[in-house]
């Protein structure tokens, strides 16, 4: 008899994606910063939110929504309020936390960053535009030291979707996060440099801790603001935001509603 042929790790690495990438997606994880997001969701998919309370740390103000939609289990989370200002905690900080404690504990096969988010008119976006980002990185990570400098930006890509983006009427761009709503002019030349359309406070942070815990994830934004526009961005946010989260709430839809029954490979 001859010996098993031996396979490398990559090798052995690259068959287990192949199944993973054939295996239907039946748990998506979807992660949103802010209540005025999550509500319409909740909604829509008719969740419930969740009052196990060993499912994350005792005392800590995250929210699990979670429900079956068309076959596909959906936990949505947020990381809820700030306890003392009643702010909803927005950012990278809580935007990590949640999604590694819910990866760790839901298991997704799928994890969706859906979110508003400000947009570039130089760059073709308009206020009510939903965008599918194809990379992420961060723009407020300067480490002026060689190798440091690219991991402080931390650019990935995306999971491709080129079967979503041709079948929903999605526009895709690149995604730069920051822990600031405004922008400072060293910001400006880091979003310049990563050639982004798209502004937000989470995104590169959810994609980090993805990659972390190999989850593949998608990113879909719809626009509250124009940066490069004339208003200033918090009063264009706040004036805009109820409105786009219904553009939101209707992409996220669409976008659960074509990944239903399928694998990964064919989204
Ligand atoms: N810059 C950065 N973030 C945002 C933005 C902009 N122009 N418009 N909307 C956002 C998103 C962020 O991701 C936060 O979750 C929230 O809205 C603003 O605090």
């Amino acid at each position: 008899m001859s010996p098993p042929e031996e396979i490398s790790d990559e090798e052995a690495m690259a068959a287990v994606d192949e199944v993973i990438a054939l295996k239907p997606i039946s748990t998506v994880l979807i992660v949103i910063a802010m209540q005025t997001e999550a509500l319409p969701l909740v909604n829509k998919f008719q969740l419930e939110e969740d009052t196990d309370a060993c499912l994350f740390p005792q005392k800590v103000p995250w929210v699990r929504y979670h429900g079956t939609y068309k076959d596909l289990h959906i936990d949505l989370v947020w990381p809820g309020k700030d306890p003392v200002l009643g702010v909803d905690n927005v950012g990278t900080i809580s935007a990590s936390l949640v999604t590694y404690a819910s990866i760790q504990a839901f298991k997704p096969d799928l994890v969706i960053n859906a979110g508003t988010a400000g947009g570039f008119k130089a760059k073709g976006a308009c206020v009510g535009d939903v965008y599918v980002a194809s990379d992420v990185a961060f723009h407020d990570r300067r480490i002026p030291i060689p190798v440091f400098d690219i991991y402080g930006i931390g650019a990935r890509r995306t999971c491709p979707t080129p079967n979503l983006l041709k079948e929903l009427n999605l526009k895709v761009g690149k995604l730069s996060t920051g822990d600031s709503l405004d922008m400072s002019l060293q910001d400006e030349t880091s979003i310049l440099a990563n050639d982004a359309t798209i502004k937000d406070m989470e995104g590169a942070a959810v994609a980090y801790v993805a990659e972390l815990l190999s989850v593949p994830a998608i990113f879909i934004k719809a626009m509250t603001d124009i940066v490069d526009g004339e208003k200033p961005t918090a009063e264009e946010f706040l004036e805009n935001l109820v409105m786009v989260t219904a553009a939101l709430d209707q992409a996220v839809t669409q976008v659960i509603d074509f990944i239903t029954g399928k694998c990964l490979s064919s989204l």
